[in-house]
């Protein structure tokens, strides 16, 4: 390796830390975001981590401002709706002059906007433009405990209604929720959920704690999936979701708090599979235990949502790392493509762009004027 290379890695490093001590906690949870390490994993994540070649950035255009801690990107028609933490979800139309409008959602069981808990994952039912459903995934308390659930919801001119609610109790707490929520190309309705802060949950199969789960559209069991929710298991905060053309599952995951902090992990996700949270991290290997493709080694960047775009490159969100990444399955390595807006909550790709959503609002940033905001730019050709 040269020197130039060793000493962009470093540099690239240093930003990474210094985003995590700024940022305070990272995305993943107390004390998260340690110092670059040595190690052999660490070098490896240098590799990981990359840098752009070129050295330059996209052509950025805003396209919203004012978000509240938005958390998930979702389009139809031109028209984006998109998810406040707080509880409501932005509704923007096409076209330049069409307002942006806040909706109100409600819900029998009220969102808990607490630590990294809210209103988060949503997707629209396939069936949006004659049913006006979609899906939703949220914090709440009951019993003095916190817990998450997923609801379906009908918009109507008055903003979205809960129609009824498909898996509940799921184990929550003030970090480790999960919440992302993704339609396969098998017509399944995916979730992630954290370990709730409670390690061994996620090596429990009866738990719905730090587990992928995959669920019909009315909220039963998929017959194909024996008797239970779980499609795969030993996860400990998995933020995002996305299949590739060829079909392939990717998700992304926030690695251990303190030390050793870091190891981001990004994962094919096959079902059954046990993904090693906690019994492993990083290269550890036990026998049955799925290694991710990559992970970040002892730097945190704390990844969130991801989309594929039509060539399968994954797009990688990173809040602490404040960077947007190119996963290139063919390598299995992470490029740099996007940074200078902060923490970034989730991607999407649709037509000739790339969407962009910024989380500096949401306590752990530094917002600017305008935050957060709803960005795009080009896919590169
Ligand atoms: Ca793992």
């Amino acid at each position: 390796m040269g020197t130039r290379v060793r000493w962009t890695i470093a540099v690239l490093a240093a930003m990474l830390l210094l985003s995590a001590c700024t940022a305070g906690q990272s995305g993943s949870g107390p004390g998260s975001g340690s110092a670059p390490g040595g190690s052999g994993a660490a070098a490896q994540s240098g590799a990981a981590g990359g840098t752009r070649t070129d050295g330059k950035q996209p052509a950025v255009e805003t396209v919203l401002e004012q978000l509240k801690t938005p958390w998930s990107i979702t389009l139809h028609d031109g028209t984006f709706y998109m998810t406040e933490r707080g509880g409501t979800v932005v509704k923007k139309p096409p076209g330049s002059s069409a307002a942006m409008e806040r909706q109100a959602v409600r819900l029998v069981k009220p969102v808990l906007q607490q630590g990294e808990g809210g209103l988060l994952g949503f997707v629209l039912a396939p069936d949006f433009a004659r049913s006006h459903h979609a899906y939703a995934y949220h914090t709440y308390a009951e019993d003095g405990e916190t817990f998450n659930r997923i609801v379906l919801l009908r918009e109507t001119s008055g903003g979205w209604e809960e129609e009824k609610p498909l898996l509940e109790r799921i184990p929550g707490s003030r970090y480790h929720n999960g919440g992302r929520l993704a339609i396969g190309p098998d017509g399944y309705l995916y979730a992630t959920t954290g370990d709730a802060s409670e390690e061994s949950l996620s090596q429990n199969k009866d738990s719905l704690a730090g587990k992928i789960l995959r669920l019909t559209l009315d909220g039963r069991i998929p017959p194909d999936q024996s008797s239970s929710y779980v499609y795969s298991y030993g996860h400990r905060n998995p933020q995002g979701l996305t299949w590739t053309p060829d079909g392939t599952l990717y998700s992304s995951e926030h690695g251990p708090s303190g030390s050793p902090g870091g190891h981001d992990e990004l994962n094919r996700i096959e079902r059954g599979n046990n993904y090693g949270w906690p019994l492993v991290i990083g290269d550890e290997t036990k026998p049955d235990l799925v290694p991710p493709l990559l992970h970040s080694g002892e730097r945190a960047f704390a990844p969130s949502g991801i989309a594929a775009d039509p060539s399968g490159q994954v797009w990688v969100t990173a809040l602490v790392g404040e960077t947007l990444f190119r996963y290139d399955p063919k390598v299995n390595k992470l490029h740099v493509e996007l940074q200078q807006l902060g923490r970034l909550r989730d991607v999407l790709v649709a037509g000739d762009y790339v969407y962009v959503i910024t989380s500096n609002t949401d306590g752990r940033g530094h917002p600017k004027a305008g935050d957060d905001r709803l960005v795009r730019f080009k896919l590169p050709q």
